[in-house]
């Protein structure tokens, strides 16, 4: 068993970008510039948009988060994000979610102008994606295929199971895994909540990608020998044991999966890291106009 290391990766791709944008402010460029919406004081949301400041500081970005309560209306922040979508300054930016109650998060989405929308939630980068046109590929998809890149992890031919089918892990990755080309050529089965028999088709999965958000869902039974397990759940459960007072409980039971496998992720230190770095990626795409031109 080989442990995919998404911090070790992150970091080299982290050095990677540091050093274009190196590249670019030494032939008098601009550094790209993100930013990112926080609304309201969601304890994981402050967490992740935390690792994407002190990420863009590291690899040299411009970088600011702009807070908003969580009493900001939807037609304040729909009229926020207009004002992003024209500031010249801005490369790209993000609005972290999840969003209060009252924010149709849809509308949200699609108020991002897609040539801004570095997370790749905006229909028309996802309708790029799915035909493989250029598009900004939301992160963390875009940061397990990084980590099968870098892993050498052969995927042609291969049975991927993908449990979830939400629109910003299980179908994009999905879709991804089952297209043409490298990385690609996956045979691809998507189960989800009304699934029948989950254990008898994840047992068939040379590449098992877990995304479902229930802590130890996936247990040694079922998990074929030799599979390669992504756990993309991140689940905070009360632990007296850490200093923060939380512990991450991804959705594998890792210390039973882990044996089965020839490649399983950690959590923390999996897929994480590597959703932070792709954003930084496609931000770099976005300041060098590489997608729309
Ligand atoms: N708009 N909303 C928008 N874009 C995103 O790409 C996200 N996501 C998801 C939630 N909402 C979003 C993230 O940023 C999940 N996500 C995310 C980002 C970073 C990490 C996990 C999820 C991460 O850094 N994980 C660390 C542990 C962090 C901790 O201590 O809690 C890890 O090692 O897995």
């Amino acid at each position: 068993m080989e442990l995919l290391d998404g911090k070790k990766i992150a970091d080299k791709v982290k050095q990677e970008i540091a050093q274009e944008v190196e590249q670019i402010k030494a032939s008098g460029g601009k550094p790209p510039n993100l930013v990112a919406i926080l609304v309201g004081h969601d304890g994981a949301s402050e967490t992740y948009v935390g690792h994407k400041e002190k990420a863009s500081a590291q690899v040299g970005f411009n970088s600011s988060v702009l807070r908003f309560e969580d009493t900001i209306t939807e037609e304040d922040l729909l009229a926020e994000i207009n004002k992003i979508n024209k500031d010249p300054e801005v490369d790209g930016f993000i609005v972290q979610m999840p969003l209060p109650k009252h924010i149709s998060e849809q509308k949200v989405i699609e108020a991002i102008d897609p040539k801004k929308d570095v997370d790749g939630f905006h229909p028309v980068n996802v309708g790029r994606m799915v035909i493989g046109l250029p598009s900004y590929v939301s992160a963390t998809p875009d940061g397990i295929i990084e980590l099968f890149k870098r892993y050498n992890i052969q995927t042609a031919g291969k049975h991927c199971v993908v449990l979830g089918r939400s629109n910003i892990v299980g179908r994009p990755i999905a879709n991804l895994l089952s297209q043409k080309g490298p990385m690609g050529d996956c045979t691809v089965t998507i189960c989800h909540s009304r699934s029948k028999d989950i254990p008898s088709i994840t047992r068939t999965a040379d590449i098992l990608i877990v995304a479902i958000g229930k802590a130890g869902f996936v247990t040694a039974d079922m998990v074929k020998e030799g599979a390669v397990v992504v756990d993309v759940g991140i689940t905070r459960i009360k632990s007296d044991k850490t200093k923060s007072g939380w512990k991450l409980h991804g959705d594998v039971n890792f210390d039973e999966v882990a044996p089965k496998c020839s490649y399983i992720t950690p959590v923390p230190g999996g897929v994480g890291p590597l959703t932070i770095v792709s954003l930084l990626k496609n931000t770099l795409k976005a300041s060098k106009r590489e997608v729309y031109g």
